[in-house]
This record gives structure tokens, sequence and C-alpha cells, in this order.
């Protein structure tokens, strides 16, 4: 066993000879170190195991099910395409093998490994973690601090910095599984307008391609694309198209051609490109493990550039298989012998219907195709968690290069820690249930602690219908994700803000708009978090030492200045909501009586539909505009203050030009405010490199519920 030390303290011990997945980017340095873990070699694997006390808490794993506290549950990193997340599901799209165990003492465990790891969290044994890992070969990072904010910093720093999307990533996107052509795509625009709700572009489905082929536009049904792109664009409205990773085998597609004659694709057993069946039926899947077809793939997306395209979303990248044609002839020959001439019983009918219902995504189908690393044959299980990875890394690297300067909006379904400096990623097929909102929630810190930022869930839920109460109550957490996305499955209702009753749509516009308002303090507390290497959602107990706030599972604090409690069930006209300190509840919906100090404790607080709800911690304030209908009219001339100050709050107001990428290079503004509470009144300090911002309106609240009111004005000069 080797063993190495990194810069901000972090131990890494490497076991065999690891398959480098640059997950990590910090340099490390070989030193001789011990290692206290009890790390047991089998034949078929390695099992590690972590000792619980019966007061640890285990955060992160990033996309998974689960509480925000993980104990007590089994996980497993293995990409997979689970159309359903129902409640003990332990598995998701992605792998982030990132955890904290956080007790007397707090440590951060990283294990670097792409293939199959399970994670026995306290479940069968309350007073251990189990770890099963599928191999011999990986890297373990020990990170330690004296709390779970420290090593989870630690951790954002030696994975690298975020992917950061455009300023107008962070709008309003509608999505749906079905916008069948153009001028669907357009009437949607339409109405949103005619509505008056925000909104900022429009994802485009698999309705858009050709026969499901990547790179391709239907000529049937979305003729003169450039043109389309480009009139959406001028009334500000960015297109979204999504791109598969199965590439259609098919004589004549020069996609499928150029991919054969480079010699791109995996492999299977024998060396010949390996078959699945995906959306257009027999496909190849790219070796985006090998550098060529990185760059080749990558390339390709510059046939959508080429008509405006900024962004896009890749999809399927598990990757995921439907079935492989020897398994579903297996399942016909199996079906055939049975049924001939023979009364089955219910065994043989299960096991009948079972071998066409599991045929998709099955472990078998990924034993059976290689991909080429350094020259060496290896087989997908072993790698299997890379692939949405390298194929969004891949995606990105041309992208830079293609959009030259310029910032665009990429996400993917399937990821793994490394891919957070890439693109961001949306949770998957969710469902329009209650429960799912509710796990969105509680998900948002456990990506963070993985590296990624721009996220979000299909908002008002992918599969099964959807309905008015439920897409508001989702709006109102979805509103502070970074991704913002509505999104729906083909064949359910339809389920955009104005698909239900004019209340709804009402309460939705609001609740867009509402956002809209707030992007100064979603983005500078985005920018923020991945510059400093912050998280932006944190649970309540990584600020609050309580034993009730180490216990909340359905409120969070996003960013430095604000706490959110969703409503996360049918019915209800509020909820109860603990306060680890005095804060100040904000109704956003209704500036005129919108302010109330709430002390420490636990209180009922009114939440309707027709609100929105967040609370402002003490000695601290937000920031907000005035709403706009798309991020191109955004207006900050006239910034507004909203403070709750005892003594003295501070807010470093972060914004730069949302486009480029100068920020790396320290071109940002900053509006630095400063509140200090005096006998009678406050005295305000700003010091302002914001060109855009020429006035500022403060509305401060004390803790005896006085309202100050105060405007200062400044034409870009300091004070
Ligand atoms: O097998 O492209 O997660 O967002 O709408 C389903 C169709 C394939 C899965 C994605 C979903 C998308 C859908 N895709």
């Amino acid at each position: 066993m080797e063993s190495y030390q990194l810069k901000n303290g972090t131990k890494v011990f490497q076991y065999g000879l690891p398959i480098e997945t640059k997950a990590v980017i910090a340099p490390k340095r070989k030193m001789k170190l011990k290692c206290d873990l009890d790390v047991k070699f089998q034949k078929d694997g390695t099992t590690i195991s972590i000792e619980l006390l019966s007061e640890d808490r285990i955060y992160g794993l990033g996309e998974n099910l689960g509480g925000i506290n993980k104990r007590g549950r089994i996980y497993e990193s293995y990409c997979t395409d689970t159309p359903s997340h129902i409640e003990d599901r332990e598995k998701l799209y992605s792998a982030h093998n990132f955890f904290i165990v956080s007790g007397k003492v707090v440590r951060g465990y990283f294990i670097d490994f792409p293939g199959r790891i399970t994670y026995d969290m306290g479940y069968y044994n309350q007073k251990d973690i189990n770890i099963k890992i599928y191999g011999q070969n990986f890297y373990i990072y020990i990170l330690e601090g004296k709390d779970e904010k420290e090593v989870s910093s630690k951790f954002l720093e030696i994975i690298g910095k975020s992917y950061v999307p455009p300023k107008w990533g962070f709008g309003y996107f509608q999505s749906r599984w079905g916008y069948r052509n153009k001028e669907e795509v357009k009437k949607v625009y339409k109405t949103f307008k005619e509505n008056d709700i925000p909104i900022e572009g429009i994802y485009l489905d698999l309705d858009y391609m050709d026969n499901f082929k990547d790179f391709t536009i239907s000529q049937e049904r979305f003729s003169g694309f450039k043109e389309f792109v480009e009139d959406l664009k001028k009334e500000g409205i960015y297109l979204i198209p999504i791109i598969d990773a199965g590439v259609k085998v098919e004589n004549g597609y020069d996609i499928y051609e150029e991919g054969m004659k480079g010699d791109y694709f995996c492999k299977d057993k024998e060396g010949k490109p390996y078959e699945g069946v995906v959306w257009p039926g027999k496909v190849h899947f790219p070796d985006f493990m090998k550098k060529e077809t990185q760059s080749w793939f990558g390339d390709k997306y510059q046939k959508l550039t080429d008509s405006g395209i900024e962004g896009f979303w890749n999809d399927m990248n598990e990757p995921a298989i439907f079935y492989e044609q020897e398994a579903l002839e297996k399942a016909v020959e199996y079906a055939q012998k049975k049924l001939k001439n023979k009364n089955l019983d219910v065994f043989s009918y299960f096991k009948l219907k079972d071998n066409f219902t599991s045929l998709a995504n099955r472990d078998s189908y990924y034993k059976n195709f290689y991909h080429e690393i350094d020259g060496k044959k290896v087989c997908n299980e072993k790698v299997h968690n890379l692939y949405g990875y390298f194929m969004t890394k891949s995606t990105y690297e041309a992208l830079r290069k293609i959009l030259k300067g310029k910032r665009f909006l990429l996400i993917s379904r399937s990821s793994s820690i490394g891919m957070h400096r890439y693109g961001g990623i949306w949770t998957g097929d969710n469902s329009s249930w209650w429960f799912h909102l509710e796990q969105n929630m509680k998900m948002l810190p456990s990506l963070n602690m993985c590296g990624f930022f721009y996220i979000g869930a299909d908002t008002g839920g992918f599969g099964g219908n959807c309905n008015g109460e439920l897409l508001t109550r989702w709006l109102q957490l979805s509103i502070f994700t970074p991704l913002l996305r509505n999104h729906s499955a083909m064949g359910c209702n339809n389920q955009e803000p104005y698909a239900f009753t004019k209340k709804v749509l009402k309460n939705t516009r609001n609740l867009i708009k509402a956002r809209y308002s707030l992007i100064p303090y979603i983005y500078s507390e985005y920018m923020k978090s991945v510059n400093h290497y912050h998280l932006m959602f944190q649970p309540l107990s990584f600020e609050f030492k309580d034993v009730l706030a180490k216990e909340i599972e359905d409120q969070i604090l996003l960013g430095d200045q604000v706490m959110i409690a969703p409503v996360c069930a049918p019915n209800y006209k509020g909820r109860y909501v603990y306060f680890p300190e005095e804060m100040l509840e904000i109704s956003f919906m209704h500036p005129k009586k919108m302010i109330g100090i709430r002390k420490k404790g636990i209180h009922y607080i009114n939440y309707r539909l027709e609100d929105l709800k967040f609370f402002i911690r003490k000695n601290a304030m937000i920031p907000y505009v005035k709403s706009c209908k798309n991020l191109k009219e955004l207006d900050q001339k006239n910034l507004k203050i909203l403070a709750y100050v005892d003594n003295e709050a501070i807010y470093n107001l972060y914004d730069d030009d949302g486009i480029s990428y100068d920020f790396i290079k320290g071109k940002r503004f900053s509006t630095r405010i400063k509140i200090i509470k005096k006998e009678n009144n406050y005295e305000i300090k700003v010091h302002n490199t914001n060109p855009s911002i020429k006035n500022i309106e403060f509305k401060i609240i004390d803790s005896e519920n006085h309202i100050t009111e105060k405007d200062i004005s400044f034409i870009n000069k300091n004070q």
C-alpha cells in the first residue's frame, strides 16, 4: 500500500493499481501514513467497516434517496437508469462516493473507484458501516476537520471547481418529452408570453431528432431548424436539445459510419462493436474512455451549435440498455416453449413474465462490453460509473473550443465525482409524488458535498400526473435551485404552469417571477460557493449545533443568509418550522405584510399556495430586484435589500458578466454592504464595483420588529 498527503492535509491510501478517474485534481505527495481503517480483501472484492457510535450521523453520497442523514439505509454506486424512484431504491443514475461521518470527530471518506460499491450505512447492523468495493484497486481519501463544513470544504477543494453555466442557465426552463414539432414548441413559448410568465428556454427531447439519431434533425417536424433557433433567440429564448449515448446502427448515417471507420465504439468479447438496443433500435456506444472518441464525439455537437444552440442535456449515459438481442430472443424462445400446448402454473407464468420485464439494464450486459484504456481492454463493469462522466467531459471540452469564450448550459443524467467540473445534473426520472418533492430538497446538500452545484429535479415530477397544488408546492422549492426546469414524460398530463386552473396559473407565475427577482442572491450564492468551496445548500446541522438542528430533515439553509422550509404534502396550509435561532419570516409575495421576527423554537408557519416563504437569518440580508421576463432584461439598477439586523450584518453580493469566463481571471463585480445598528438608527456602508447597480433601497428590521427604510443612490462610486 502506498500513501500520500495532499496540501490541505487529506490523506490518501492507494490499494493495488487503481484506474485514474481524475476525480481528485489536487497533486499528491508520497508520505508514509498509517491507515486505521478496517480493510479486508476477499476473493471477489474488498470490504471496509467503520464503527458507528450512537450519536454519529452520515452525510453525503450525492444523488441518492434517503434522508439528509444517510444512516440506517443501504446505497449502491452503480449508475443505472431507474425509472421508478421508490422508497427503497438503492441506486440511481450517478455514483457519488464521498460521505462524512460526524459525531465526536468529523471525518470525510472518498472511495475513488469506478466500479460497483455497496454501502450498508448501519442498516443491518446499526453499529457499523459496511462497505463492499467490487475490486481491489482503489484509492481511499480520508479528510479531517473541526466540523462538517470544514471537511466538505476540503473535499470540494481537492476535486476542483465546479462547472459554471451562463447566467441565463438560472432562468426558468420548460420541458416536455412530446413537444412534437416546432410549431408546438413555439406555441409553448407563445403561451408563456401571453400569460406573462417569465421563461428562459425550452428543452428539446427526443422529438426533434430524426429517428432518435444523435445530431440529426427531423425534417418532418423541425425543418428550418436554424431559423427556428434564431427566431426564438431573438425573443430571448434558448433551446436545449437532448443527446443520447447510443448511436444508431444504420448504414448511411454519418455518425455511425464515422464511428465504425474511426474505431470509436465499445467492443464486445470478440472485438466487434458492442450492440445494445435503446431508442433507435440497435446502437453502438461511443467508447468515451478513448481520447480519440472523446474529441470525435465532442466535435459533433458543432452540428447543433452551428444552428445557434448553446446548451445540451446528455441522457441515457449510464449507459441505459433496453435489451440485448440475445436476451430478448431467449425470453421469446422460453415463452414459446412454455406456452406450447401447456397449462402454465403460476410459477412458470411469473418466470415467463419476468423474463420480459427484467430485460432492461441487466448486470450481465455490462459484462459484455469493453473499453480501451491506455491501449488495454477493460470491461465496462470495472469502469461502469465513468461513462456519463467521460461523455460529458468530452462535450464540455468540445464546447469550450467551439463556443470560444462563451459559457454554455450542460447537464448530464449520469455522473460521478469529477464530472462536476464539466456539467451539472438533473436527478432523472422522478414522479409526480409528494415524496419526491421532499427527496428533491434532501438531495440538494448531499449533491453539493460531492461537487455538484448546477442541480435540479424535474419540477412537477417526470412520471405520473401532476396537479396544480403539487406543481405550486414544487415551485416553492425549485425557485431556489440553480437548475429550474419543469419537465414531464410523454403520455402524462400537461404540467406547464398554464395547464391547470387560473388560480394555479397566477400562483405559479408569481413564483417564477419571484425566481427572477431573487436572481442576484441565487447567482451570487452559487458563484461564491463554487469559488470558495462552500456548500450552497446546507443541512441545518452544519451550522447549528443543538440537538434538534441535528435531526431536522425537512428544512435546509440556502447560502449564508437564508433558511427554507417547503411544504411537501398535500392539503396543508402551513407547517411547523424549527428556528435554531431568531429569524425574520418573509412572505415574499406580500411585500406589505411580509415581515415578522420568529423567536428560537418551533412555530407553526402559515404557508399558502399564493406565497413564497423563506427566513432570513439573524444579522443577515438578501438582495433582490424587480422581476423580468428573461435574464437578458434583468435590471439591477435599483437593488433592494431586505435585512434583519440586530447589531451588524455584512453581505458580499457577487456578480459578473454572466457569459464569459473572465470571472476566472478575477473580472468580477462586488457590492459589499455593511449595516451597523446604532442607538436609533443604522449606519450603512456600501462598497460597490458593479456598474449596473445605481441605487439601493433598504428595508431593515430589528428584533423588535421595527422597520427602517433607507435609500442610497450612487452612480458607480464607492461609498
Ligand atoms: O427512456 O428522452 O431522463 O428526461 O425525457 C427515457 C426521453 C429517456 C429519460 C430522461 C428523460 C427524457 C426521456 N429519457
